[in-house]
């Protein structure tokens, strides 16, 4: 489409060829600019200073031909003199748009002449004057101290920058300071942040490091922001939990129905070695015949249905709650008792008195205990009440014996305490042991094997070092 004044120029220019001279035939409109009606500014930069002129509008007609009026605007001011536009107030592109408007109203200077808009548009162009700003001053991160040197950390460190295109474009980094060689930035768009240097809790619990955040402008000053970083080293979880001992015995007995506690020796307990961290411990239990089960948190063991085999060999676990991969074992070995048989078990005697010479030698067994017709004597374990330095008796066959030399200077009588335990049954006889002195006594020590095959179902004392069956000699 071809303009009025286009128009009108053409012809002219046909009339000017028929012709040989031009006379304008209509008459050019004298509220057009440039040929149009609306008016376009380029490149006005947002930090242009108020009063600057930023354009001269190129009306057609002169000021006593037109009549020019500017509809209300803040940012500029128009002068139908001069045909100036003048900045009245601060720019800002962030705020305002890329793009401002405002309208010039003109009309012919006569008095019936229709008034026609001119549109004004002012195209802003953006400044480098917005700083990053990050979404929090400071930041936390908790830090493990076994993360590998070399692996990435993600931070959620985040710094936003209103200007458009590379001037709200952010490059973070690690400003060098104290600290700052433990870490390297593995991604400058992302805060993604390498380990560069390995970390102990024990030499370093916390550090903080200065991040920085700068824009990218072209042609202008960059703009940077800081922001802090406390890293918190954290005791690392580095080992299983363990159990207070390897093998746990327990007994029950078969008539026990689901819900009985079964006796176990010692508390089935298992800790986290990560001193800080003593995470709690879940227990579990593997039973394929699934006969007993375990509580999670107290780790007692309960009878689940009636067990029906005479022992049962079950593995415990206990896990790490918050974090299923440490994990230590146990073995629980239960017992099954017979009801019908099971009863106190009871010493042949209450007390035994024996006396043997200093010279004995170690590991010689010097009384073989038993308990009177025991029914399962397969279940009746044997123990020092208090353990000793010198004694020592074995669980299953009841034979005491002497684990370090006597010696009749130092000590010369020693009493003991030893306990028969069958289930939840334990009864307890003394024994008193005289040591004599080697000069007097010579006796010859009988072999371990011939006590305990000749004398265990009695439960007799060897007669050989048997000073007395009953009655106190001191
Ligand atoms: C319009 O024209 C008249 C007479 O030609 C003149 O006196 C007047 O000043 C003009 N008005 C403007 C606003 O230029
Ligand atoms: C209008 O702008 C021109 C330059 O475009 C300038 O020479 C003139 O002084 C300005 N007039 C006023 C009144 O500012
Ligand atoms: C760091 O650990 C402490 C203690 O466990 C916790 O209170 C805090 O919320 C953690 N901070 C972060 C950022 O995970
Ligand atoms: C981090 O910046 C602060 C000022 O904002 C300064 O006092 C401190 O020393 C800087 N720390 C490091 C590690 O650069
Ligand atoms: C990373 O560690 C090496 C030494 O192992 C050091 O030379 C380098 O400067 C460290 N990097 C940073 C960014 O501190
Ligand atoms: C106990 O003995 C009684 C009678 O002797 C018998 O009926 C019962 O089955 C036995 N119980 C068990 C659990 O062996
Ligand atoms: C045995 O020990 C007791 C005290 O433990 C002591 O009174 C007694 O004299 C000792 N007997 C002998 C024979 O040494
Ligand atoms: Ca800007
Ligand atoms: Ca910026």
């Amino acid at each position: 489409m071809l303009s009025k004044n286009m128009e009108n120029r053409l012809i002219c220019l046909l009339v000017m060829v028929a012709m040989g001279s031009c006379v304008d035939l209509t008459t050019a409109d004298l509220c057009e600019v440039d040929g149009g009606y609306e008016v376009f500014i380029r490149g006005i930069r947002e930090n242009t200073q108020i009063g600057e002129v930023i354009y001269t509008i190129n009306f057609a007609g002169t000021p006593g031909q037109i009549i020019l009026q500017q509809s209300a605007n803040s940012f500029f001011d128009f002068d139908a003199q001069t045909r100036n536009v003048t900045i009245k107030a601060e720019l800002d592109r962030e705020t305002q748009g890329e793009r401002l408007k405002f309208t010039v109203s003109c009309k012919v200077n006569t008095s019936n002449a229709a008034t026609v808009d001119i549109t004004v548009n002012v195209l802003i162009v953006d400044v480098n004057d917005n700083r990053p700003i990050f979404t929090v001053n400071t930041y936390y991160l908790n830090i493990s101290e076994d993360v590998p040197v070399g692996k990435n950390i993600v931070t959620n460190i985040k710094a936003n920058d209103i200007d458009p295109g590379q001037n709200g474009q952010i490059l973070y980094d690690i400003v060098e300071g104290q600290y700052s060689e433990y870490f390297e930035i593995e991604d400058k768009v992302k805060t993604v942040i390498r380990l560069n240097k390995s970390l102990d809790y024990e030499q370093l619990k916390t550090m903080t490091i200065n991040i920085s955040a700068k824009d990218q402008p072209m042609n202008e000053p960059t703009l940077t922001s800081m922001c802090q970083l406390v890293l918190t080293v954290l005791d690392a979880d580095d080992s299983s939990p363990e159990f207070t001992k390897k093998k746990y015995t327990g007994s029950v007995l078969n008539t026990a129905t689901p819900g009985t506690i079964v006796n176990v020796n010692v508390k089935i307990l298992a800790t986290d070695p990560d001193v800080t961290i003593n995470a709690p411990v879940e227990y579990s239990l593997y039973d394929e015949d699934n006969v007993f089960e375990i509580d999670g948190t107290s780790g007692e063991v309960k009878v689940k249905q009636t067990p029906t085999a005479k022992t049962y060999s079950l593995m415990v676990e206990a896990i790490q709650v918050d974090n299923s991969l440490r994990k230590g074992t146990a073995l629980l070995q239960i017992q099954v008792l017979d009801s019908n048989t099971t009863s106190p078990p009871q010493f042949e005697r209450n007390n035994y008195y024996l006396s043997v010479p200093e010279s004995t030698p170690i590991l010689t067994t010097i009384l073989t205990l038993s308990v009177k017709d025991y029914g399962m004597d397969d279940t009746v374990t044997f123990a020092l009440r208090t353990t000793s330095s010198i004694f020592d008796v074995n669980p299953h066959s009841g034979d005491l014996m002497v684990k370090k030399s006597l010696d009749y200077e130092t000590q010369r009588n020693h009493t003991l305490q030893i306990t028969a335990t069958s289930g939840t049954y334990t009864a307890t006889a003394t024994v008193k042991v005289t040591v004599s002195d080697v000069n007097d006594n010579n006796p010859s020590i009988p072999q371990k094997e011939e006590i305990v095959a000749a004398q265990r179902q009695s439960g007799a004392i060897l007669t050989t070092i048997m000073v007395s069956l009953s009655e106190p000699f001191y």
